[in-house]
């Protein structure tokens, strides 16, 4: 039968009192990682308001399947065009929303059809 030499007990001890220390936050990160790599790829909703003739943020980023919300705050109409024509609101009266589910990346600029001076984009990435 096998028998381990003596020398190799002294050697063990030092590993089992260390490895712990090391191996123990490195595991709890390893177990914590797949709970942010879910939330940063979960679709969101990014809002956008529309006041004053204007889109803020004029300039939103977001991932592919990530939503775009328009809210009207004005006392007007306005809307919201692709200038590519891949969305396009039709009349947002005040206070109404619009919601675009954005699937393909790209740049998507848009603009009010009622008052072309305002404009916006969407980056997907
Ligand atoms: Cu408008």
């Amino acid at each position: 039968m096998f028998k381990l030499p003596c020398i190799a007990t002294p050697i063990n001890v030092t590993y089992t009192m260390k490895r712990p220390l090391l191996i123990l936050p490195a595991a709890i990160a390893l177990l914590l990682l797949p709970l942010f790599v879910q939330a940063k790829s979960k679709p969101t909703t990014v809002h956008v308001n529309i006041k004053g003739m204007k889109y803020d943020p004029a300039s939103v980023t977001i991932r592919a399947g990530d939503t775009v919300t328009w809210t009207n705050a004005d006392q007007r109409d306005h809307s919201v065009a692709a200038s590519d024509g891949s969305f396009s609101s039709g009349n947002i009266g005040p206070g109404a929303t619009y919601s675009f589910v954005f699937n393909k990346s790209g740049k998507f600029e848009y603009s009010c059809s009622l008052h072309p001076r305002m404009k916006g984009v969407v980056i997907v990435q």
